[in-house]
């Protein structure tokens, strides 16, 4: 038996340690983290994982790996002589998965239901490698209200298509409604992140989380529409009166879930235009790329703070 110090020093250690709310997952003998060609049974995932503080994710696997690559060389990480960074889950092409030290970079796909399953596969995954304090941000892009193309929205409060802050989701034939709460320290510790020189803004507001791209998102240039521009242009008047500044297709279910399992989570994302001012994506390879790595800076500054890189 621990002597009460022991036992306290023990409780204290344990008290950040992931934990998650199904009684089923200890009565398994094996669990195999499916989409990402991983399982308890073949990879020593707390020998893997154990040590993992941040859980970065974006929507394309590609973008994500340009994110990992960018993020060793910001924490200085060095891998051996000859080494690359490896895709772990490069055995299925569903997602891409990186570790750089501490930080965990994964793909999500577009959508909530694509997110949904990394968040309910990584979430597994930390719990088996015991990780304790694990931070997850979703690092995006979106359509700004009002504001510039290029400007870094962190998300205050995510709602759905409805200005619901909720996500729901069937269970059993029945609607189960999560709130979607973000953590406020960490959004503001983001919103600091900024810098003098930066040429872009930061700035803090309500992401509207929507289902589809082009009607969801009130756009008119989708295959079907059936309200007019000025129906268009007041739904985006409303929604910027109730604090909405850029629209996108994953943050709800990511706050709900990651709020849901008691994990600190952030939502940074990019603007790609001015909802105000049109609906197409056109701007030039280059200026796509640029605005790409600015929530990621963003993100990269606010990691290096917390691991005291400066
Ligand atoms: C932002 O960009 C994607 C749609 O183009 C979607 O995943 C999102 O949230
Ligand atoms: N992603 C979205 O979901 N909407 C946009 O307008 C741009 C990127």
């Amino acid at each position: 038996r621990m002597t009460d110090s022991k036992n306290d020093e023990h409780e204290k250690d344990n008290r950040f340690v992931v934990k998650l709310k199904n009684p089923h997952l200890k009565t398994m003998t094996e669990d195999v983290l499916y989409h990402f060609t991983l399982s308890t049974s073949t990879h020593d995932l707390q020998d893997m994982f154990g040590d993992v503080k941040f859980v970065c994710c974006s929507g394309s696997p590609k973008r994500i790996a340009v994110f990992a690559e960018y993020i060793r060389d910001e924490l200085s990480i060095k891998l051996p002589v000859g080494c690359t960074l490896e895709n772990i889950a490069n055995k299925t092409d569903r997602y891409a998965l990186y570790k750089i030290g501490p930080v965990l970079a994964v793909s999500h796909g577009m959508g909530m239901p694509s997110v949904s399953i990394m968040l309910h596969e990584i979430l597994k995954l930390v719990y088996y490698a015991k990780c304790k304090d694990v931070t997850f941000i979703r690092i995006g892009t979106s359509g700004g209200i009002g504001l510039d193309a290029g400007t870094v929205v962190v998300s205050d409060k995510v709602v759905d298509g409805r200005f619901r802050p909720v996500f729901e989701v069937p269970i059993l034939g029945k609607v189960v409604a999560r709130p979607a709460i973000l953590h406020p320290q960490i959004a503001n510790d983001l919103l600091h992140c900024k810098k003098p020189d930066d040429v872009f803004k930061i700035v803090v507001g309500t992401t509207m989380c929507t289902l589809d791209f082009y009607e969801g998102q009130a756009r008119v240039d989708g295959a079907f529409c059936n309200y007019t521009e000025q129906d268009k242009k007041e739904f985006l008047q409303s929604a910027y009166a109730q604090g909405v500044r850029n629209m996108e297709m994953e943050s709800l279910c990511f706050a709900a879930t990651l709020h849901h399992a008691d994990i600190k989570c952030a939502v940074v994302c990019v603007t790609l235009l001015d909802r105000m001012h049109g609906d197409q994506i056109s701007m030039s390879h280059d200026e796509y790329e640029e605005f790409q790595v600015r929530p990621q800076r963003v993100v990269a500054r606010f990691m290096r703070r917390k691991l005291r890189l400066g």
